[in-house]
């Protein structure tokens, strides 16, 4: 089966993030599944922004970023063979419009990859479902990565930059004092554990990984930015676990939260403002690994399991 230009698409699927500070109710109504925010609830979410947003969305321009470093990795890999399209979860272009734009462009065999290494039925597996619907209402054959939590170019990274954070945290602190790293994700309602949901030890296999190649000792994994709703969220929570380590009379804490590839709203504010905070108001130094944004390691991990995934299926 072959297209016009003998072209495969390839779906970037990434969260999404307002256009301006007056779209964010629109977008915290869609992530709420139409339903509208409190006044309170739409207050605290456009003081987070607002304390982040320098005249543009980080996010908005690091998936534009990835998604057109993705496109030149592939053409280094395999020129003239993929062509890039975004499709976001819960902003314009949304998933929908990004498989509606592949099919005016005539093609007809596609893969979907999502920008966050691990696999939740509540995350990854929510852009598949979409993402597979729209394909087949338009008649697009489409493959799907659905992790990419091991691959070895991503460990690499990860490890260099955790590497990288604990000098930084040496030259801050002087050296001297107990140093915890701290892995991080994502959290999600407790109820993931009853269906078998591979997430948590996805993140666990990552983390264990990155301190192996590092020959870290002294870590552990802790939750972050869980939602505001009623039923239990997977924990415990970051600020809670830096009030466990003071008492261990830890000093310094380096973050990594490898469940996140980009700057954003979770990473610069729940961590770099709220738990940074925290662990000031604690006595302790916290300190966060760079994200991995267009990072070359990463560029090529998306592009190799794009290209792993057209094989396995028998596309290439
Ligand atoms: O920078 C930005 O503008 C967007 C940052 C952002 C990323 C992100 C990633 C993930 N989320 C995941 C799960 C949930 C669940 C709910 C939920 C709610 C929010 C809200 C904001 C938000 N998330 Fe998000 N998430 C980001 C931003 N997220 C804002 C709404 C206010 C709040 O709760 O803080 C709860 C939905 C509900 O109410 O039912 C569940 C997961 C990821 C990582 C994987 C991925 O990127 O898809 C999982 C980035």
């Amino acid at each position: 089966m072959s297209d016009r230009n003998g072209k495969i698409g390839v779906l970037v699927m990434s969260y999404g993030t307002p256009e301006s500070m007056q779209d964010v109710e629109a977008y915290y109504t869609h992530i709420r599944r139409g339903n509208p925010p409190t006044s309170e609830q739409l207050a605290e979410l456009t003081d987070r922004y607002d304390a982040i947003v320098g005249g543009v969305f980080p996010l908005r321009e690091n998936t534009n970023g990835q998604v057109a470093g993705l496109q030149d990795k592939l053409e280094q890999i395999a020129p003239g063979q993929y062509t890039c399209y975004q499709g976001l979860k819960h902003a314009k272009p949304y998933i929908e419009d990004g498989v509606d734009a592949m099919a005016q462009d005539g093609i007809s065999r596609a893969v979907g990859i999502v920008l966050a290494p691990h696999y939740s039925t509540m995350s990854v597996g929510s852009y598949i479902k979409r993402a597979k619907e729209k394909a087949s209402e338009l008649g697009i054959e489409m493959s799907f990565v659905e992790s990419y939590h091991l691959h070895p170019k991503l460990l690499k990274a990860l490890t260099e930059r955790v590497q990288d954070g604990l000098k930084k945290l040496v030259e801050v602190t002087g050296g001297e004092q107990k140093v915890k790293v701290l892995f991080s994700a994502h959290s999600l309602p407790e109820r993931i554990r009853e269906i078998g949901d591979p997430y948590e030890k996805q993140l666990m296999e990552t983390s264990a990984a990155i301190t192996d190649a590092a020959g870290i000792t002294e870590w552990q994994f802790t939750w972050q930015s869980a939602g505001r709703t009623k039923e239990p969220w997977l924990g415990p929570d970051i600020l809670e676990t830096l009030a466990t380590l003071q008492q261990e009379d830890v000093k310094a804490v380096l973050v990594a939260p490898v469940g996140f590839v980009s700057d954003h709203l979770e990473v610069l504010y729940d961590l770099d403002i709220e738990a940074k905070a925290e662990a000031e108001k604690l006595g302790m130094t916290l300190e966060r690994i760079a994200m991995l944004n267009k990072d070359p390691l990463y560029m090529e991990t998306l592009a190799e399991s794009i290209i792993d995934a057209m094989i396995v299926t028998g596309e290439e």
